[in-house]
C-alpha cells in the first residue's frame, strides 16, 4: 500500500480522500492556491504545498506545480478527486512518466471515452444499448439530413469532444438541420477545438441514470446500481437519489451486468459511471464519466461500500474487497448539493460563513469543507457542500431530507438550501416522478424570467 497520496484537489471531495487515507494509514499532502491557505483541506491534511495563484488554470490545474508537490513531499500517488484534472488524459501520462501512480483509470481509458463518438463506438461494440443515431461522425450536411430522413426527427446533433451540455443542438425538421449542424461544429471547435459531430435520435423527456461500475484493472467488474440524476439545472445536478425512483431490480440487475461485463472487458480500473438516457423502459447510453463522482455518496450510503478506499486498493495492485454476490442494496439514499449560490437566479455568492451547523443523527452525512470565518472565494466552482441522508425506504430518507434541511445552518452567504425545502413540497418530487425537463420547467413556472 502506499506510504503517502497526495490530493490534487481542494474543498468537500479534498477531504473526503484525506478521511479514506487516514483511515488506511496513508500519509496525506494537500496542494492549495495562494487563495486557498485558509482551507480546511490545508489543515487536515498531514502536509501541504502551495502551488500557485488563486485562478485554478495557475494552480489546481497546473500539471508541473502539482509533478513538482510529488517530488518534493515524496508522495507516491496522486488522487485526482473530481474536476480539474481527473479526466486528463495527458496528465495521467505525465504523471506515470514520473513514476508516480495516477488513483484512477488509464490515460487510454480517459482518451477514449473522453472522445464521444469513440465512446460509443466501444459501448455499442460492448454490448450496451446506445441511442439509434449515426455511424460515428457525420461531415456535411447532405448526410446529416439522410441521417435525420433515416432515424426520423427531432434529432440532436453533439460534438464529439463535448459534455456538460456544450456543443450540442436539436433540430426538429430538416429545415433545422443546417443551422443546427453547422452551430454545433462552430461550438465544438470553439469550445474544444474540434468541430467533429454525431447525430442522435432525440429523446424528449427521458431521465437521466447512470450506473456506477468499478473494474480491478485485471478482468474483474461490478456494478453498483443506478443514481438517478434527473433534476439538474443547465447541466448542473442538483438533486440525486439511488435507487433511481423508477426502476425495478430486474432492470438494474440487466443493464448493471451488461455495463460490468462491458468495463470488465477492457480491463477497466477504478470507479467509472456509465451514463444513460431512460424513457419508456429502454436505457440508452450517451456517455461514460472516467472518474469519482460528486453523487458518489448515496450509492456508498445504499450499499455500505467506500468507494475511494477501494479505488485506492486497486490503484495500488491489491483486490477489490467486494464481489458481485456479496453487493445488496439496503435502504434508499438522496444527496442535495449545497452551493453558495442566491436563489432564484443561482448567482454565485462567494463571502464569510458567519454560523454553520451541520445536521446530524441516523442517516445524515454532511459532507463540507466549510466552517465558521472561512471565507468563500470566488475562484472556484461554487459547490461548498453536500447532504446526503439514507433511510430504509425512499420516504424515511425524504423525511431525514426535511428534517436535516430545517436543521441545518449556513449564515452569511445565500445557498441552495431554500431550494430544497421548497422542491420538497411538491408532489412529484415525493412521488418521485420526474424527467430531465422537470426542474428547469418548475423553476420557469415558480420564478419566471429570474432563473
Ligand atoms: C440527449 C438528450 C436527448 N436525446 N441525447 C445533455 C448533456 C449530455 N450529457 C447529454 N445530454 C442530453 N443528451 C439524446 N439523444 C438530452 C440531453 C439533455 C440532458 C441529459 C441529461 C440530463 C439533463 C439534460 C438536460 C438537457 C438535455
Amino acid at each position: 500500500m502506499f506510504n503517502k497520496v497526495l490530493v490534487a484537489n481542494r474543498g468537500e471531495i479534498a477531504l473526503r480522500v484525506i478521511r479514506a487515507c487516514r483511515e488506511m494509514g496513508i500519509k496525506s499532502v494537500a496542494v492549495h492556491s495562494t487563495a486557498d491557505s485558509d482551507a480546511m483541506h490545508v489543515r487536515m491534511a498531514d502536509e501541504s504545498v502551495c502551488i500557485g495563484p488563486a485562478a485554478g488554470t495557475s494552480s489546481y490545474l497546473s500539471m508541473p506545480a502539482i509533478i513538482a508537490a510529488c517530488e518534493i513531499t515524496g508522495a507516491e500517488a496522486i488522487h485526482p478527486g473530481y474536476g480539474f484534472l481527473s479526466e486528463n488524459a495527458k496528465f495521467v501520462q505525465i504523471v506515470e512518466d514520473h513514476g508516480i501512480k495516477f488513483i484512477g483509470p488509464t490515460a487510454e481509458h480517459i482518451r477514449i471515452m473522453g472522445d464521444k463518438i469513440t465512446a460509443k463506438d466501444t459501448m455499442r461494440e460492448l454490448g450496451v444499448p446506445c441511442v439509434p443515431g449515426s455511424d460515428g461522425g457525420v461531415h456535411d450536411v447532405k448526410t446529416a439530413k439522410k441521417i435525420g430522413a433515416d432515424i426520423g426527427y427531432p434529432v440532436i446533433i453533439k460534438a464529439t469532444a463535448g459534455g456538460g451540455g456544450r456543443g450540442m443542438k436539436v433540430a426538429n425538421s430538416e429545415s433545422e438541420m443546417e443551422q443546427a449542424f453547422m452551430t454545433a461544429r462552430a461550438e465544438g471547435k470553439a469550445a474544444f477545438g474540434n468541430d467533429e459531430v454525431y447525430i442522435e435520435k432525440y429523446l424528449t423527456t427521458p431521465r437521466h441514470i447512470e450506473i456506477q461500475v468499478f473494474g480491478d484493472g485485471k478482468g474483474q467488474a461490478v456494478h453498483l446500481g443506478e443514481r438517478d440524476c434527473s433534476l439538474q439545472r443547465r447541466h448542473q445536478k442538483v438533486f440525486e437519489e439511488a435507487p433511481g425512483p423508477c426502476i425495478s431490480s430486474e432492470e438494474r440487475n440487466r443493464i448493471g451486468a451488461t455495463c460490468a461485463e462491458a468495463v470488465a472487458k477492457i480491463n477497466y480500473i477504478g470507479a467509472g459511471t456509465i451514463e444513460f438516457l431512460y424513457e419508456n423502459g429502454e436505457f440508452y447510453f450517451i456517455e461514460m464519466n472516467t472518474r469519482l463522482q460528486v453523487e458518489h455518496p448515496i450509492t456508498e450510503s445504499i450499499f455500505g461500500v467506500d468507494i475511494v478506499r477501494e479505488q485506492i486498493r486497486v490503484a495500488a495492485g491489491l483486490e477489490m474487497n467486494f464481489r458481485q454476490e456479496n453487493l445488496s442494496i439496503k435502504g434508499h439514499s438522496i444527496e442535495v448539493r449545497i452551493n453558495a449560490e442566491k436563489i432564484p437566479s443561482f448567482a454565485p455568492c462567494p463571502g464569510k460563513i458567519t454560523a454553520y451547523h451541520a445536521p446530524g443523527g441516523l442517516g445524515v452525512r454532511t459532507d463540507s469543507a466549510i466552517y465558521v470565518g472561512y471565507n468563500i472565494p470566488p475562484y472556484y466552482d461554487s459547490l461548498i457542500g453536500k447532504l446526503i441522508v439514507r433511510g430504509r425506504d425512499r420516504s424515511e430518507a425524504l423525511a431525514r431530507l426535511s428534517g436535516a434541511l430545517s436543521e441545518i445552518i449556513i449564515d452569511g452567504i445565500d445557498t441552495t438550501i431554500p431550494l430544497f425545502r421548497s422542491l420538497l413540497e411538491e408532489e412529484d418530487i415525493q412521488n418521485g416522478v420526474y424527467n430531465i425537463h422537470w426542474l428547469e420547467k418548475w423553476l420557469d413556472k415558480n420564478f419566471g424570467q429570474n432563473t
